[in-house]
Protein backbone atom coordinates (compact mmCIF):
# COMPACT_ATOMS: atom_id res chain seq x y z
CA UNK A 1 0.00 0.00 0.00
CA UNK A 2 1.00 3.57 -0.70
CA UNK A 3 2.74 5.07 2.85
CA UNK A 4 0.95 8.39 1.61
CA UNK A 5 -2.37 6.68 2.68
CA UNK A 6 -1.35 5.87 6.38
CA UNK A 7 1.96 8.10 7.07
CA UNK A 8 2.42 11.64 8.31
CA UNK A 9 4.25 13.25 5.14
CA UNK A 10 7.59 13.67 6.94
CA UNK A 11 7.45 9.78 7.74
CA UNK A 12 6.46 8.85 4.10
CA UNK A 13 8.44 10.84 2.01
CA UNK A 14 11.47 9.63 4.58
CA UNK A 15 10.40 5.54 3.89
CA UNK A 16 10.70 6.48 0.01
CA UNK A 17 14.02 8.34 0.11
CA UNK A 18 15.68 7.28 3.54
CA UNK A 19 19.17 8.64 2.16
CA UNK A 20 17.67 12.12 1.50
CA UNK A 21 18.71 15.29 3.78
CA UNK A 22 18.47 18.81 4.07
CA UNK A 23 18.62 21.58 6.56
CA UNK A 24 16.28 21.90 8.87
CA UNK A 25 15.79 25.53 7.58
CA UNK A 26 14.44 23.85 4.38
CA UNK A 27 12.22 21.43 5.74
CA UNK A 28 10.52 24.20 7.43
CA UNK A 29 10.16 26.68 4.90
CA UNK A 30 8.66 23.94 2.60
CA UNK A 31 6.73 23.05 5.88
CA UNK A 32 5.34 26.97 6.41
CA UNK A 33 4.32 26.79 2.47
CA UNK A 34 2.16 24.13 2.94
CA UNK A 35 0.02 25.58 5.52
CA UNK A 36 0.33 29.11 5.73
CA UNK A 37 -2.70 31.06 5.48
CA UNK A 38 -5.57 31.52 8.03
CA UNK A 39 -7.77 29.87 5.95
CA UNK A 40 -6.17 27.80 4.16
CA UNK A 41 -6.09 23.51 4.97
CA UNK A 42 -3.45 22.17 6.58
CA UNK A 43 -1.84 19.35 4.41
CA UNK A 44 -2.73 15.80 5.90
CA UNK A 45 -2.02 13.14 4.25
CA UNK A 46 -3.94 10.85 7.07
CA UNK A 47 -6.54 12.07 5.45
CA UNK A 48 -6.28 10.04 2.21
CA UNK A 49 -8.13 6.70 1.47
CA UNK A 50 -7.20 4.05 -1.32
CA UNK A 51 -10.46 4.33 -3.26
CA UNK A 52 -9.67 2.06 -6.21
CA UNK A 53 -6.19 0.36 -7.40
CA UNK A 54 -7.64 -0.55 -10.82
CA UNK A 55 -7.82 2.29 -11.91
CA UNK A 56 -5.42 4.18 -9.39
CA UNK A 57 -7.80 6.14 -6.96
CA UNK A 58 -7.89 8.07 -3.92
CA UNK A 59 -9.98 10.45 -1.93
CA UNK A 60 -8.82 13.03 0.48
CA UNK A 61 -11.46 14.37 2.50
CA UNK A 62 -11.37 18.00 3.62
CA UNK A 63 -8.52 18.78 1.17
CA UNK A 64 -9.89 22.18 1.23
CA UNK A 65 -11.41 24.68 3.69
CA UNK A 66 -15.21 26.13 3.18
CA UNK A 67 -13.02 29.27 2.52
CA UNK A 68 -10.93 28.05 -0.40
CA UNK A 69 -14.40 26.74 -1.99
CA UNK A 70 -15.74 29.50 -2.10
CA UNK A 71 -12.73 32.18 -3.00
CA UNK A 72 -12.47 30.03 -6.45
CA UNK A 73 -16.19 29.90 -7.31
CA UNK A 74 -15.72 33.27 -6.36
CA UNK A 75 -13.27 33.88 -9.09
CA UNK A 76 -15.12 31.94 -11.16
CA UNK A 77 -18.12 32.72 -11.14
CA UNK A 78 -18.45 35.76 -13.58
CA UNK A 79 -16.74 34.24 -15.99
CA UNK A 80 -18.49 30.57 -16.49
CA UNK A 81 -18.42 29.62 -20.80
CA UNK A 82 -19.63 26.36 -22.05
CA UNK A 83 -16.88 23.77 -21.41
CA UNK A 84 -14.90 22.10 -24.22
CA UNK A 85 -13.69 18.93 -25.07
CA UNK A 86 -10.43 17.85 -27.14
CA UNK A 87 -11.19 16.51 -30.12
CA UNK A 88 -10.08 13.44 -30.77
CA UNK A 89 -8.73 13.75 -34.23
CA UNK A 90 -7.18 17.31 -34.52
CA UNK A 91 -7.28 17.82 -30.56
CA UNK A 92 -9.27 21.10 -30.82
CA UNK A 93 -11.38 22.42 -28.12
CA UNK A 94 -14.27 21.77 -29.53
CA UNK A 95 -18.07 22.32 -27.90
CA UNK A 96 -19.96 18.99 -27.30
CA UNK A 97 -23.44 17.54 -25.99
CA UNK A 98 -21.17 14.94 -23.90
CA UNK A 99 -20.21 18.18 -21.58
CA UNK A 100 -22.65 20.32 -20.91
CA UNK A 101 -21.15 22.11 -17.80
CA UNK A 102 -19.71 25.72 -17.81
CA UNK A 103 -16.21 26.38 -16.35
CA UNK A 104 -12.98 28.80 -16.92
CA UNK A 105 -9.35 28.60 -16.20
CA UNK A 106 -7.59 30.15 -13.38
CA UNK A 107 -4.16 31.18 -13.90
CA UNK A 108 -1.53 28.87 -12.07
CA UNK A 109 -0.47 30.85 -8.64
CA UNK A 110 -3.29 33.46 -9.56
CA UNK A 111 -3.27 34.97 -5.73
CA UNK A 112 -1.66 33.41 -2.94
CA UNK A 113 -4.93 30.83 -1.93
CA UNK A 114 -4.75 29.32 -5.32
CA UNK A 115 -1.27 29.03 -5.16
CA UNK A 116 -1.49 27.35 -1.93
CA UNK A 117 -3.87 24.63 -3.37
CA UNK A 118 -1.30 23.82 -5.53
CA UNK A 119 1.58 23.11 -3.69
CA UNK A 120 -0.60 21.05 -1.49
CA UNK A 121 -1.27 19.16 -4.91
CA UNK A 122 1.88 18.88 -5.70
CA UNK A 123 2.90 17.80 -2.61
CA UNK A 124 -0.24 14.96 -2.31
CA UNK A 125 0.19 13.76 -6.22
CA UNK A 126 3.88 13.85 -5.54
CA UNK A 127 4.25 15.58 -9.47
CA UNK A 128 5.90 18.68 -9.67
CA UNK A 129 4.08 22.50 -9.75
CA UNK A 130 4.96 23.12 -13.58
CA UNK A 131 3.32 19.55 -14.75
CA UNK A 132 0.25 20.88 -13.96
CA UNK A 133 -2.48 22.81 -16.21
CA UNK A 134 -4.44 25.59 -14.94
CA UNK A 135 -6.69 25.07 -12.30
CA UNK A 136 -10.60 24.69 -14.08
CA UNK A 137 -13.44 25.66 -11.98
CA UNK A 138 -16.72 24.09 -13.20
CA UNK A 139 -20.36 24.60 -12.41
CA UNK A 140 -23.02 22.10 -13.06
CA UNK A 141 -26.78 23.27 -13.30
CA UNK A 142 -29.98 20.98 -13.16
CA UNK A 143 -29.29 18.23 -15.38
CA UNK A 144 -25.58 19.26 -16.92
CA UNK A 145 -23.12 15.91 -17.07
CA UNK A 146 -19.93 15.45 -18.14
CA UNK A 147 -20.25 11.59 -19.75
CA UNK A 148 -17.36 9.06 -19.37
CA UNK A 149 -14.27 9.90 -21.06
CA UNK A 150 -10.94 9.69 -20.57
CA UNK A 151 -8.69 12.57 -19.50
CA UNK A 152 -5.35 11.12 -21.41
CA UNK A 153 -5.15 12.50 -25.04
CA UNK A 154 -6.04 10.29 -28.56
CA UNK A 155 -4.54 13.24 -30.88
CA UNK A 156 -1.02 14.27 -31.25
CA UNK A 157 -1.57 18.56 -30.97
CA UNK A 158 -2.12 17.91 -27.57
CA UNK A 159 0.66 15.63 -26.50
CA UNK A 160 3.24 18.52 -27.80
CA UNK A 161 3.17 20.30 -24.50
CA UNK A 162 4.03 18.16 -21.55
CA UNK A 163 2.92 14.80 -22.80
CA UNK A 164 0.07 12.36 -21.54
CA UNK A 165 -2.10 13.38 -18.49
CA UNK A 166 -1.00 11.38 -15.68
CA UNK A 167 -2.96 12.43 -12.99
CA UNK A 168 -6.19 14.27 -12.27
CA UNK A 169 -7.35 16.15 -8.97
CA UNK A 170 -10.80 16.98 -9.17
CA UNK A 171 -11.98 19.33 -6.00
CA UNK A 172 -15.76 19.19 -4.88
CA UNK A 173 -16.75 22.97 -3.85
CA UNK A 174 -20.01 22.47 -3.14
CA UNK A 175 -22.02 19.89 -2.09
CA UNK A 176 -24.71 18.36 -4.40
CA UNK A 177 -28.47 17.37 -2.98
CA UNK A 178 -28.92 14.74 -5.37
CA UNK A 179 -26.73 13.24 -8.54
CA UNK A 180 -23.41 14.86 -10.15
CA UNK A 181 -21.57 12.08 -8.54
CA UNK A 182 -18.23 11.28 -10.44
CA UNK A 183 -18.14 7.76 -11.86
CA UNK A 184 -15.73 5.02 -13.25
CA UNK A 185 -18.10 3.04 -15.12
CA UNK A 186 -15.24 0.39 -15.45
CA UNK A 187 -13.68 0.13 -12.27
CA UNK A 188 -13.16 -3.41 -10.80
CA UNK A 189 -14.22 -2.86 -7.70
CA UNK A 190 -17.38 -0.91 -8.53
CA UNK A 191 -19.56 -3.99 -8.11
CA UNK A 192 -18.68 -6.00 -5.14
CA UNK A 193 -17.70 -2.86 -2.92
CA UNK A 194 -19.81 -0.71 -3.29
CA UNK A 195 -23.43 -1.20 -2.48
CA UNK A 196 -25.92 1.87 -3.51
CA UNK A 197 -29.33 2.27 -2.19
CA UNK A 198 -31.12 5.42 -3.38
CA UNK A 199 -29.76 7.85 -2.18
CA UNK A 200 -27.16 7.25 -5.52
CA UNK A 201 -28.31 8.21 -8.99
CA UNK A 202 -28.95 5.69 -11.35
CA UNK A 203 -26.04 7.14 -13.31
CA UNK A 204 -23.62 6.52 -10.30
CA UNK A 205 -25.00 2.89 -10.00
CA UNK A 206 -23.52 1.83 -13.41
CA UNK A 207 -19.98 1.93 -11.81
CA UNK A 208 -17.96 2.87 -8.64
CA UNK A 209 -19.02 6.32 -8.01
CA UNK A 210 -18.00 9.30 -5.40
CA UNK A 211 -20.39 11.63 -4.26
CA UNK A 212 -19.76 15.60 -4.28
CA UNK A 213 -18.69 16.80 -0.50
CA UNK A 214 -17.81 20.48 -0.21
CA UNK A 215 -13.80 20.21 0.49
CA UNK A 216 -13.64 16.84 -0.78
CA UNK A 217 -10.51 15.62 -3.30
CA UNK A 218 -10.70 12.99 -5.41
CA UNK A 219 -7.29 12.05 -7.46
CA UNK A 220 -7.00 9.12 -10.11
CA UNK A 221 -4.41 8.11 -12.25
CA UNK A 222 -4.83 7.93 -16.42
CA UNK A 223 -1.96 6.40 -16.72
CA UNK A 224 -0.87 2.86 -15.29
CA UNK A 225 2.99 3.02 -13.37
CA UNK A 226 4.91 2.36 -16.93
CA UNK A 227 3.03 5.41 -18.68
CA UNK A 228 0.84 3.48 -20.57
CA UNK A 229 -2.77 4.65 -20.72
CA UNK A 230 -5.23 2.77 -18.38
CA UNK A 231 -8.59 1.83 -20.00
CA UNK A 232 -10.03 1.45 -16.60
CA UNK A 233 -9.41 5.04 -15.87
CA UNK A 234 -12.82 6.06 -17.82
CA UNK A 235 -14.69 8.14 -15.41
CA UNK A 236 -17.60 10.93 -16.04
CA UNK A 237 -19.66 13.24 -14.09
CA UNK A 238 -23.19 12.33 -13.33
CA UNK A 239 -25.84 14.65 -14.35
CA UNK A 240 -26.78 16.80 -10.86
CA UNK A 241 -30.64 15.86 -10.26
CA UNK A 242 -30.83 18.21 -7.71
CA UNK A 243 -28.96 21.89 -6.79
CA UNK A 244 -26.01 22.45 -8.16
CA UNK A 245 -21.86 21.15 -8.33
CA UNK A 246 -19.10 23.07 -8.45
CA UNK A 247 -15.77 21.41 -8.96
CA UNK A 248 -12.04 22.29 -9.56
CA UNK A 249 -10.11 20.44 -11.90
CA UNK A 250 -5.99 20.14 -12.19
CA UNK A 251 -4.82 17.84 -15.00
CA UNK A 252 -1.54 16.98 -14.43
CA UNK A 253 1.17 15.91 -17.10
CA UNK A 254 4.25 13.71 -17.61
CA UNK A 255 6.44 16.34 -17.98
CA UNK A 256 5.85 20.31 -17.44
CA UNK A 257 3.67 21.58 -18.86
CA UNK A 258 5.00 25.70 -19.06
CA UNK A 259 6.32 26.50 -22.22
CA UNK A 260 9.91 28.61 -21.79
CA UNK A 261 9.74 31.66 -20.77
CA UNK A 262 9.44 34.41 -23.94
CA UNK A 263 13.25 35.59 -24.23
CA UNK A 264 12.64 39.35 -25.72
CA UNK A 265 16.27 39.00 -26.62
CA UNK A 266 16.28 36.62 -29.19
CA UNK A 267 12.51 37.57 -29.93
CA UNK A 268 10.33 34.86 -29.04
CA UNK A 269 6.60 35.64 -29.11
CA UNK A 270 4.92 32.26 -28.20
CA UNK A 271 1.60 30.79 -26.76
CA UNK A 272 1.84 28.54 -23.89
CA UNK A 273 -1.24 26.95 -24.22
CA UNK A 274 -2.49 25.06 -27.48
CA UNK A 275 -6.03 26.28 -26.70
CA UNK A 276 -5.05 29.55 -26.71
CA UNK A 277 -5.64 30.77 -30.60
CA UNK A 278 -9.22 29.78 -30.10
CA UNK A 279 -9.78 31.15 -26.95
CA UNK A 280 -8.78 34.51 -28.49
CA UNK A 281 -10.83 34.25 -30.99
CA UNK A 282 -13.50 34.03 -27.92
CA UNK A 283 -12.53 37.12 -26.60
CA UNK A 284 -10.30 35.93 -23.68
CA UNK A 285 -7.44 38.70 -24.54
CA UNK A 286 -10.06 40.96 -23.25
CA UNK A 287 -12.64 39.05 -20.90
CA UNK A 288 -9.44 37.20 -18.73
CA UNK A 289 -6.38 39.58 -19.75
CA UNK A 290 -4.29 38.84 -16.66
CA UNK A 291 -4.27 34.57 -18.00
CA UNK A 292 -4.08 35.54 -21.51
CA UNK A 293 -1.88 38.86 -21.75
CA UNK A 294 -0.31 38.66 -18.27
CA UNK A 295 0.87 41.90 -16.03
CA UNK A 296 3.87 44.09 -15.98
CA UNK A 297 5.39 40.94 -13.51
CA UNK A 298 4.55 38.21 -15.29
CA UNK A 299 3.60 37.39 -19.15
CA UNK A 300 0.73 36.06 -20.11
CA UNK A 301 0.15 32.01 -21.93
CA UNK A 302 -1.86 33.88 -25.09
CA UNK A 303 0.61 36.86 -26.14
CA UNK A 304 0.58 35.05 -29.46
CA UNK A 305 -2.64 34.60 -30.44
CA UNK A 306 -3.45 38.34 -28.16
CA UNK A 307 -1.20 40.17 -30.71
CA UNK A 308 0.44 42.04 -27.94
CA UNK A 309 4.21 40.57 -28.95
CA UNK A 310 4.93 40.16 -32.67
CA UNK A 311 6.71 37.07 -33.88
CA UNK A 312 9.22 36.84 -36.49
O1 LIG B 1 -16.41 17.50 -12.25
C1 LIG B 1 -16.32 16.27 -12.34
O2 LIG B 1 -16.86 15.47 -11.53
C2 LIG B 1 -15.54 15.73 -13.47
C3 LIG B 1 -15.77 14.43 -13.87
C4 LIG B 1 -15.03 13.94 -14.91
C5 LIG B 1 -14.56 16.47 -14.10
C6 LIG B 1 -13.84 15.88 -15.12
N1 LIG B 1 -14.06 14.64 -15.50
C7 LIG B 1 -12.75 16.60 -15.80
O3 LIG B 1 -12.67 17.84 -15.61
O4 LIG B 1 -11.97 15.95 -16.52
ZN1 LIG C 1 -12.31 13.97 -16.79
Amino acid sequence: MDCRVFLPLSLCFLSLFPNFSHSATETQSSVLRLTTGASSAPFDPTRVTQISWHPRAFIYRGFLTHEECDHLINLAKDKLELSMVADNESGKSVMSEVRTSTGMFLSKAQDDIVAGIEARIAAWTFLPVENGEAMQVLRYELGQKYEPHFDYFHDKVNLELGGHRIATVLMYLSDVKRGGETVFPDSEQAKESQPKDDNWSDCAKMGYAVKPNEGDALLFFSLHTNATPDPLSLHGSCPVIEGEKWSATKWIHVRSFEEKEENPENGDCVDRNVNCPQWAAAGECEGNPIYMVGTEDAAGFCRKSCKVCSSK
